[in-house]
């Protein structure tokens, strides 16, 4: 094998990769010669980097440039784009940005712009957008995750703080040496954690869980789908319904209390209002009490495989790991709440090896030890526009400007969005029924998307400007959740005439007047060289070295010092409860959350419980008989390089793949390999059958990511021929507490299509070229 470590290095939220290059062209990747599990998804790269989906040119959507004063014509994601050039593309949203300020004021700009982009410290799409809004007197943003919002929400009354506790659970090596039992609520799928937010050099999961396996630590999973937890783990499988964990927790925690098995001592010190949980718990109020049986009913799953866990629970010492999918759905903030309240029965919060995680797999940051430094970010500046939406609340948003709704405890208005901006996210992967997205997407005046592909989004854009990938320019990967800091190279020119965000938006700010104040006087090297040395002092002061600058580029990359003892969030709370207090009211664990007691109209009850969903199977109706699970898909990130090789090679058919019982497909009458149809009131795509007896029967599985390609239908909902979920799945909050978003409630039929389809999704817009340019659309 040659030695491919004098290569540059580029990394990726799934991964860090030496580039080859040869005459300015990408041959290949390489993964990084100190990464023991590196991940496949990379390798789209080498074809999205200059495929004819790569958007080479600025360009206009025709019918928006051609019919701009009498009102907005549809965005259809079929519409011809006009190219222009970047000085009347900076004049077009330099133009509309000042008549939506001064027609309608900054909170009329929509810049929540949620999404994953890239990784890369400096060259962060989100970061770049809202600094430059910022310059120019702000705009509406958004708050909260679509992975976890719920999940962040809840924490925040309960432990007082989310992010800490969601992303330091139990380390690996903590977990080999001490923990006896792991029961993970959704597994630990290894796909998931290929992933890590800011970039990742060392994937760590699969050899944590190996270890763990190899110290002895046993495993259970809960989950619809035998695969969550890799089978080299044995796992004890027990398939429960979606949707009934909190059920199933709560049958726990009755035969633990039936049984004495709890840490009263723990209970008392560290924690609040168990007494009041206790009675719920009892059905002192509502005549249910929350037995194994009860339990078991709801989760279809043996009532004497709940009492044996509980006391398999309470004899060892055990972590109850809470998947983030358990979030995104209906009361999506009732498990995290539930799965802390069983912990704390159990008394092992913040005991080495024994507690609540909060995800592991989700990323492959959970588990990782946490490098104890906080890093430099590109400062944002003051956003004047206070107003914000919970982020998954962006159909209602458009829908409805003015209308009221609750959230955490306040009751707020929707503003009135005049103008979109996009740069680094695709809500048409991320958000739910899409059928309902579309029509509120004709709602704004304008929209302006920075993108390098024409996927669904550039081409519901009115302004499309292309950005360079990271493939072509420097930057720094530097996170607290990875042990790697790696100096990142533009291996190739930027295709066409890309430009990077920071360059796209330094045009516009000096088209409006806030160069200065925009680029600080820096130019993006020495921004870059500004975010290392800063992040280099900030280090030193947690007592991790960095090298200098030129000596880290020369070497390209450099490995930080570990902790030597790392420990979970929950630790130093243990110790001295009353030193390091929680930030609570209460300073402690709120099982009866106190805040939340206070507010108004009590969405929720004040403990956690169990509500029936509205979807899923305990209310199937004979028509959508199957609940469908949309997850993440193991071949790439959302929507990200499903251009590329990886992906396409995991679609079937040119489809993304449903996964469904042998039993459920010959009910149905389905064979391997057919094309289906999966529907609902909501809307439709078409998949290709995967019978599979890893899924339990009732539930079907489709990964999310494929780009949707979208057929209207005469009732008028949407049909994508390709395989996007989110055409099927509900938009609505998870409650009023957190307003979450709920993909995984989802009930659908699925049929055999016979129909012949052409999947388009990868076909680029038509495109008209005007007037004298040279620079053509390479297609
Ligand atoms: N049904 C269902 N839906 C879901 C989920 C689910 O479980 N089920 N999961 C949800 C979750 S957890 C999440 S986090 C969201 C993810 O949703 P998103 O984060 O919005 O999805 P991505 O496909 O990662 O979108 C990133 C976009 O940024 C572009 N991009 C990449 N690099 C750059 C850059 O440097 N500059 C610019 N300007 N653009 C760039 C990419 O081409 C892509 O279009 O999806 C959510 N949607
Ligand atoms: N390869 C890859 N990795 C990724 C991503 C990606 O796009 N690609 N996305 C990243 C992002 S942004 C996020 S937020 C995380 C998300 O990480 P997760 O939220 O953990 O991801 P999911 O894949 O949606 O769900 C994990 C499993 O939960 C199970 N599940 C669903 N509903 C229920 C239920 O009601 N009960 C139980 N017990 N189980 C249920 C499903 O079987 C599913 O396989 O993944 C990250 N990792
Ligand atoms: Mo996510």
């Amino acid at each position: 094998m040659s030695d491919h470590t004098r290569l540059p290095l580029t990394a990726a939220h799934w991964g860090v990769y030496r580039a080859d290059v040869t005459d300015g062209k990408l041959e290949a990747l390489h993964p990084f010669e100190h990464d023991p599990d590196p991940s496949p998804i990379g390798q789209g790269y080498l074809d999205a980097i200059d495929d004819p989906v790569r958007i080479k040119t600025p360009a206009v959507r025709k019918a928006w440039l051609d019919n701009r004063s009498d009102g907005v014509a549809a965005r259809t994601g079929r519409d011809a784009f006009v190219e222009v050039s970047w000085e009347t593309a900076e004049k077009l949203v330099a133009e509309e940005l000042n008549r939506v300020r001064e027609e309608h004021g900054n909170q009329a700009i929509y810049g929540g712009s949620y999404g994953w982009s890239s990784a890369g410290r400096f060259h962060h799409a989100q970061s770049q957008l809202h600094r430059f809004l910022n310059c120019i007197g702000g705009y509406t943003r958004s708050v909260n995750s679509y992975s976890l919002a719920a999940g962040e929400v809840i924490l925040s009354h309960v432990l007082g703080d989310a992010t800490a506790f969601i992303h330091s659970p139990q380390p690996w090596q903590s977990v080999s040496k001490h923990t006896g039992l792991i029961v993970a609520f959704g597994g630990m799928p290894l796909r998931n954690s290929q992933v890590s937010s800011g970039g990742t050099g060392y994937h760590r999961t699969r050899e944590g869980l190996r270890q763990a396996k190899e110290a002895g630590v046993s495993f259970v999973n809960v989950s619809p789908i035998r695969s969550d937890v890799s089978s080299e783990l044995g796992a004890t499988w027990l398939a429960a319904r979606p949707g009934s964990d909190v059920a199933i927790m709560l049958g726990l925690a009755h035969e633990i209390m039936s049984n004495n098995w709890h840490d009263n001592a723990f209970l008392e010190r560290y924690t609040s209002g168990f007494q009041e949980f206790a009675e719920y718990l009892a059905g002192a109020k509502d005549g249910v009490a929350k037995t194994a049986a009860w339990a078991a009913e709801i989760a279809q799953i043996p009532e004497s495989e709940i009492r044996l866990l509980a006391k398999r629970m309470s004899a060892t010492r055990t972590i109850i790991s809470i998947s983030w999918s358990l979030t995104r759905q209906e009361h999506g903030e009732q498990p995290f709440w539930m799965a802390t309240v069983l912990a704390a029965m159990l008394g092992q919060i913040g005991l080495p090896g024994g507690g609540v995680a909060y995800g592991y797999g989700a990323a492959n940051s959970v588990g990782n030890e946490r490098f104890p430094v906080r890093y430099a970010a590109l400062p944002q500046l003051k956003n004047p526009v206070d107003d914000f939406i919970p982020v998954a609340r962006i159909s209602d948003m458009l829908l409805n400007p003015g209308s009221e709704y609750r959230f955490n405890g306040e009751r707020r208005s929707y503003p009135d969005i005049r103008l979109v901006y996009w740069a680094g996210g695709n809500p048409f992967h991320h958000h739910q029924d899409l059928t309902r997205l579309s029509a509120a997407w004709q709602k704004p005046e304008t929209v302006v998307v920075h993108d390098y592909c024409w996927n669904a989004l550039a081409k519901r854009a009115d302004i499309v400007l292309p950005c360079t990938t990271p493939l072509e320019r420097d930057d720094i990967m530097i996170t607290p959740r990875d042990r790697f800091v790696i100096a990142m190279k533009a291996v190739v020119s930027p295709v066409g005439e890309a430009r990077d965000d920071h360059d796209i938006l330094r045009g516009l700010s000096r088209e409006l007047g806030v160069e200065e104040t925009f680029t600080d006087g820096k130019s993006a090297s020495e921004w870059i060289k500004w975010l290392y040395s800063e992040s280099r002092i900030h280090a030193l002061s947690s007592g991790v070295e960095l090298p200098d600058f030129d000596s880290f580029l020369a070497k390209g990359w450099h490995e930080t010092e570990r902790p030597k003892v790392p420990e979970d969030a929950f630790a130093a709370f243990r110790r001295d409860p009353a030193g390091s207090p929680l930030k609570t009211p209460s300073g402690k664990i709120e099982i009866t959350s106190t805040s939340i007691a206070a507010f108004e109209d009590n969405p929720v009850l004040p403990h956690p419980a169990w509500y029936e969903p509205e979807e899923w199977l305990g209310r199937a109706e004979k028509r959508f008989p199957y609940h469908l699970i949309s997850s993440q898909p193991a071949d790439k990130l959302h929507s990200q390089l499903d251009q590329g090789r990886t992906s396409r090679s995991a679609k079937l058919k040119g489809r993304t793949p449903l996964q469904i019982h042998p039993a459920d497909a010959e009910r149905s009458g389905i064979a391997d390999g057919d094309c289906v149809r999966v529907h609902n009131r909501r809307g439709a795509c078409l998949a290709t059958a995967k019978l599979d007896a890893d899924i339990m029967p009732g539930v079907v599985q489709m990964s999310t990511g494929a780009w949707l390609d979208a057929v209207p239908q005469k009732n008028g909902t949407i049909l994508c021929r390709h395989g996007n979920p989110n055409t099927v799945t509900r938009d609505a909050g998870t409650s009023e507490l957190a307003q979450g978003p709920v993909a995984h409630s989802c009930l659908v039929a699925v049929e055999t299509y016979r129909q012949d389809e052409s999947i388009e999704a990868f076909e680029p817009p038509v495109i008209e070229r005007q007037g004298t340019r040279t620079v053509s659309q390479k297609v």
